[in-house]
């Protein structure tokens, strides 16, 4: 049988591709759990100091798969209990990871799928892609997280006329926006998102975790508890080895060499 998700390990990045390309990559029960169980490795495994994101074929990710909620089925599902089951421990995984991960949107990212990129921590787009967040189509609400992370992302203006009316954002105005970090040429686009995760990936992991975690909780900390918070972080960085070598390394005058610890 085919596998949802692909995933291979290189130089310390995770490549994970989503992998249902006739469904637009859209969830079901199988690629979900697939997928969380990836994040768990780059949770677990310490060769993996970066992890890589995207979609096989055309699409990026359309979210769940529809064909799973068929009303016809006489089955009224519990969506509650699928966040709650499903998307809600992947997206805890994915921001809670202390490594860096780098979203490359090849394509369409609609409903959870949208979300799912925008809970990543770096967004490339292919220019031809788009973000719908398709939820109210279909009577339902900006779920995978992303009433929260559209929210902060582009603010509530933006937020509300987006998911409102399920109109697309293309990659080049996303990044105008401030939602994702780039738009890129389509056929640049898994260059440029390797380029970046490998370049991650030979950095300073503890640290890079560090400051991915601090960043997360500035949208919820006062000013008073943040500047604890970097207190305490930099004082554990301070303490990596990996800052010790980035020292030793600039007085003499040579590039880095990263152990991620
Ligand atoms: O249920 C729960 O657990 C709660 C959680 C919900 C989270 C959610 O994500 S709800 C939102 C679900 N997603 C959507 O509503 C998006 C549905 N898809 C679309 O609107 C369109 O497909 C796109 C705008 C994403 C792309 O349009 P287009 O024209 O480029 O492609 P297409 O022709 O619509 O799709 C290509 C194929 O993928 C097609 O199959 P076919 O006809 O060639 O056999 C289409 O049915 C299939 N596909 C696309 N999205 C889904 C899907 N099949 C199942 N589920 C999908 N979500």
């Amino acid at each position: 049988e085919t596998q949802t998700v692909l995933s291979s390990l290189d130089s310390g990045v995770l490549t994970v591709t989503l992998n249902r390309p006739d469904k637009l990559n859209s969830f079901n029960e199988v690629m979900h759990l697939a997928l969380r169980d990836q994040i768990q490795r780059a949770h677990s495994d310490g060769d993996v100091r970066a992890v890589l994101l995207t979609g096989a074929g055309r699409g990026f990710c359309a979210g769940q798969d529809l064909g799973d909620r068929d009303p016809r089925s006489g089955e009224k599902p519990d969506l509650g209990r699928t966040l709650n089951t499903f998307y809600n421990p992947t997206l805890r995984l994915i921001r809670s990871l202390n490594k860096p991960v780098v979203c490359a949107v090849n394509g369409v990212a609609a409903g959870a799928g949208a979300n799912i990129a925008l809970a990543c921590d770096i967004v490339l787009a292919a220019k031809s892609a788009k973000f719908i967040q398709a939820f109210s189509k279909i009577g339902l609400i900006p779920d995978a997280g992303g009433s929260w992370a559209l929210t902060r992302l582009v603010g509530e203006a933006r937020a509300k006329a987006l998911a409102l009316t399920a109109e697309p954002v293309m990659a080049e105005q996303a990044a105008e926006w401030g939602m994702i970090w780039r738009a890129v040429e389509d056929a640049d686009l898994m260059a440029e998102a390797q380029a970046l995760a490998a370049k991650l990936a030979a950095g300073p992991t503890f640290g890079l975790g560090l400051t991915k975690q601090l960043i997360q909780e500035a949208a919820t900390n006062d000013f008073s508890t943040q500047l604890d918070r970097e207190r305490d972080c930099q004082q554990a960085a301070g303490h990596s080895a990996d800052y010790a070598e980035g020292v030793l390394a600039f007085l003499e005058k040579r590039p880095s060499s990263f152990k991620g610890c």
